[in-house]
């Protein structure tokens, strides 16, 4: 089971400029009090009221947070630290400065075919990683492939937002929520 610190993130964390919004909430960049480094921060608002619709189910979060536990990988952005107050979830993430991928290619005249091959071979890799775990990530799209910083070279891909992403089990039904069928591919070949 995922463990979320009790403490308030504040006590450790300077909060810092919005990265990114979505309907689960914010990421911002945040500051370790203790070390000075940056690290982002994605702050997600719990369901309190079974009924309403603001705000997630502790339960998908905590999937979240396993999934992510679950996934240490060069192409994949890191979980450092969760923390848990009243209402939100907090979890620690790595800063990724490069942006987008697809901001990335936007802004460039032409992309060569060995750059091509490079975002290519680093998508895959941690797509294979996760794939080989038994981990579906759901929402793979543009804007959830991201560069490391904006000076490597080449650029490192991190796959972010695993907040749909799936764990199956071997031999277990999988029902779609979103009432798309998803076909299963098997990988153990590979793996
Ligand atoms: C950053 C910068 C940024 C967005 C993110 C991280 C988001 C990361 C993320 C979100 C997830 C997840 C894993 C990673 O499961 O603009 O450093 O929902």
């Amino acid at each position: 089971m995922a463990v979320f610190k009790p403490e308030n993130v504040e006590d450790f964390y300077e909060i810092g400029e919005v990265l990114g919004s979505g309907h689960f909430g914010q990421v911002r960049q945040v500051r370790e009090r203790t070390s000075g480094n940056f690290w982002a921060g994605k702050f997600l608002k719990i369901r309190k009221v079974a009924c309403s619709r603001l705000g997630l189910d502790r339960s998908s979060v905590e999937r979240e947070v396993e999934i992510l536990q679950a996934v240490q990988h060069p192409n994949i952005v890191a979980l450092k630290d969760v923390f848990e107050s009243r209402a939100e979830v907090v979890l620690i993430l790595e800063l990724v400065s490069g942006g987008e991928l697809f901001d990335f290619i936007a802004e460039k005249e032409t992309l060569l075919e060995t750059e091509a091959i490079e975002f290519m071979k680093q998508i895959l890799k941690g797509l294979k990683f996760i794939h080989c775990k038994n981990i579906a990530h759901f929402d793979l799209k543009p804007e959830n492939i991201m560069l490391s910083d904006k000076v490597s070279k080449p650029p490192n891909i991190k796959l972010i937002d695993f907040g749909l992403a799936h764990l199956f089990h071997p031999g277990e039904e999988y029902k779609s929520t979103s009432g798309t069928p998803q076909y299963i591919g098997d990988v153990s070949g590979m793996c």
